[in-house]
């Protein structure tokens, strides 16, 4: 952990909130000012691919996605890797643009991915504009979601069935 963090920007109007919903024992809505004051910061230095605009350098700081979710209380039994292996999360950001993760991604004790809600970006807090995703492990900048407005936790199970689903063991 870094012990250097970013200012909010005083000048925010409209602080942008995330929300974590889904299979949580207990859902939140967190400004960038939460991500910031509430866990401890992270800083990432990082290069990704964009198939359009080439090779992107940036530094972010914030907090451990699995931190934050974690405490967002995923409904899991918190003891059996087995249990925490069938998770995903779906994050949207402001224009729509959303991916999923595995839990077992950045669980500790699967990929152990260092994976960041940003509180910061290139020195400039994120107040006003949005959290975004950090994946340093990624290659390219696909999951690197702006303005993140939600972040669903759930299993494939909640997500539905068809045919040759999980309905069907
Ligand atoms: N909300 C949102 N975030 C997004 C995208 C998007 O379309 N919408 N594009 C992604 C892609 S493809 C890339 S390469 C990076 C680019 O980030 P940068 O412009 O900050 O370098 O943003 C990512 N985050
Ligand atoms: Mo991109």
């Amino acid at each position: 952990m870094d012990a250097t963090v970013a200012g909010a920007d005083p000048g925010a109007a409209v602080p942008r909130r995330l929300l974590i919903g889904g299979q949580v024992r207990r859902p939140a809505s967190l400004t960038v000012a939460d991500l910031r004051d509430r866990w401890a910061q992270h800083r990432a230095r990082v290069v990704f691919d964009c198939a359009t605009s080439g090779p992107r350098r940036h530094t972010f700081e914030g907090p451990l996605l699995r931190e934050v979710v974690g405490d967002a209380g995923p409904a899991f039994d918190a003891r059996r890797r087995k249990d925490r292996s069938r998770f995903l999360l779906s994050v949207t950001g402001g224009d729509g643009h959303h991916a999923v993760l595995a839990w077992a991604e950045i669980d500790a004790d699967f990929g152990a991915a260092p994976v960041l809600l940003a509180a910061s970006l290139d020195g400039r807090g994120l107040d006003t504009a949005g959290s975004q995703l950090v994946v340093p492990t990624d290659r390219c900048g696909a999951r690197y979601i702006s303005a993140i407005t939600v972040i669903w936790v759930g299993t494939w199970e909640a997500a539905g069935e068809c045919d040759g689903g999980p309905g069907e063991r």
